[in-house]
């Protein structure tokens, strides 16, 4: 049986960066799919008092947010650190993960996202364009600053790959599903080469929705 066990709905942005943590690291881990109605429910409040996803269990110890999860993994689990060992670096690693929270997810990817993907596609809602358009202003500040942030590196930390980078790309990636995605990132090439490596690994190819949903069906 496996020692990782991850609460996520499949397509979740948050959830893909603890299967990409997991994927990166080589470990194997447990799906347990929780279905999107039921994160309020008093079984799913007992594991996620804020009723969101991803949940990680690994033996008796259990744990919420997911920059605390991906942190948590990368102290535990033998594999490449996905942490830089220089302080400025890390920090850097550190602000990229916090600009993921902060200003990417709350109020323009998790906005867009609803109403183009997750609230057509799951919920059977029709898209508000209106809302659409009150974030994009801010959503063009974030991704400028992405784009900033990359410069000519290989990553967003430098050149390795670290758990800003597992944060990031299933937001962006989920974005760049969307239409708003071309105009937003126009001007910034980097950020879409960056995102095309970060679609050619192993991990990212193993934790698509299709490919998590297909896992959650079989456990
Ligand atoms: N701060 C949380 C955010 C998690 C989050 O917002 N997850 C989304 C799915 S990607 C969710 O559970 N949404 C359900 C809701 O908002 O009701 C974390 O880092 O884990």
């Amino acid at each position: 049986m496996s020692a990782f066990t991850v609460h996520s709905i499949p397509g979740s942005p948050f959830g893909r960066s603890v299967l990409l943590t997991l994927e990166e690291k080589g470990a194997p881990y447990r799906f347990a799919r929780v279905v999107p109605g039921t994160l309020r429910s008093r079984e799913h409040l007992a594991r996620h008092p804020f009723g969101r996803v991803p949940v990680l269990e690994h033996g008796d110890f259990r744990l919420y947010e997911t920059a605390a999860i991906v942190r948590y993994l990368d102290r535990v689990l033998p594999g490449p650190a996905l942490t830089p060992a220089d302080p400025r670096a890390a920090a850097r690693m550190d602000q990229l993960m916090n600009v993921n929270d902060w200003y990417l997810f709350q109020g323009a990817a998790n906005v867009i996202g609803f109403q183009r993907i997750v609230g057509p596609r799951l919920l059977g809602l029709t898209t508000d364009e209106q809302a659409i358009a009150a974030v994009l202003p801010k959503a063009q500040v974030v991704l400028d600053e992405l784009a900033r942030e990359l410069g000519g590196a290989a990553y967003f930390a430098g050149e390795q790959l670290t758990l800003a980078d597992l944060m990031l790309a299933p937001q962006l990636e989920f974005l760049s599903q969307t239409p708003e995605w071309a105009p937003l990132t126009a001007r910034s090439a980097n950020l879409n080469a960056w995102l095309a490596r970060m679609a050619a690994r192993a991990s990212m190819r193993a934790s698509t929705w299709e490919q998590v949903a297909a896992l959650a069906d079989a456990a």
